[in-house]
């Protein structure tokens, strides 16, 4: 037997899917996200936000870090408080900082500290049409994402919105860091198909960690 059909069946831990993008699947403890996602709801109200135009935005979402990512009728932007309610956004736990921080390192995205994570729910039928996020002052760092509960397919296009799309599935517990070339790519999550999970229910949340500042 050759030596490397005992090791065919291991999986890497870590696969590069193209130029940026490099998945980690079931990389995270699906338990520590899930109590970080209900301790950030707990500090500050998961909510709809309104796109400039003045649209209902169908993902909830909620920050953590000195800086959220917020929309409403005044635009896109970062806060560094929470506009609800004045006060400073949750902090991003320092163990899941640290998780990040190593899992970006290992990806060749050195001396990534998020300074912002924003926590997207989707419910079942709830899609994110295509976007680049773009409100962040440094593009040469990546954005850290880590899925929970019901599985999606991400989408990746290229420069332009439309086109034929990378499908991605993500799963409960991956991580996947979006950086290099893909950075300033449009992406995007097809709707979500009703599952359920043992931690979330029909829900499907996803962090993404940032460098905002
Ligand atoms: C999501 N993610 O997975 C939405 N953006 O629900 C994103 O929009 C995203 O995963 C930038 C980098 C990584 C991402
Ligand atoms: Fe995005």
């Amino acid at each position: 037997m050759m030596q490397n059909d005992l090791f065919s069946d291991i999986s890497p831990e870590m696969e590069e899917l193209a130029p940026g993008i490099f998945l980690f699947q079931r990389y995270v403890d699906e338990t520590e996200i899930f109590n970080i996602v209900n301790y950030a709801r707990a500090e500050a109200p998961i909510r709809h936000m309104i796109t400039p135009g003045g649209k209902k935005i169908n993902v909830s979402g909620v920050s953590m870090g000195d800086a959220g990512w917020y929309s409403d009728r005044r635009g896109y932007r970062y806060e560094k408080t929470d506009p609800l309610s004045g006060k400073p956004w949750p902090k991003i736990p320092d163990d899941i900082g640290e998780i990040v921080t190593i899992a970006a390192a290992k990806a060749g995205f050195n001396n990534f500290v998020p300074d912002s994570c924003f926590i997207n729910c989707y419910e079942p039928g709830v899609r994110l049409t295509a976007h680049i996020d773009q409100d962040e002052v440094d593009f040469s760092k990546p954005i850290v994402s880590i899925s929970l509960g019901v599985s999606a397919i991400f989408q990746v296009f290229g420069e332009k919105r439309g086109g034929k799309a990378m499908n991605i599935p993500l799963h409960s517990g991956d991580l996947l860091i979006f950086g290099g070339p893909a950075r300033r790519h449009y992406h995007g999550v097809k709707k979500i198909e009703t599952q359920s999970h043992p931690l979330t229910g029909d829900k499907r949340y996803n962090l993404t960690f940032r460098k905002a500042l």
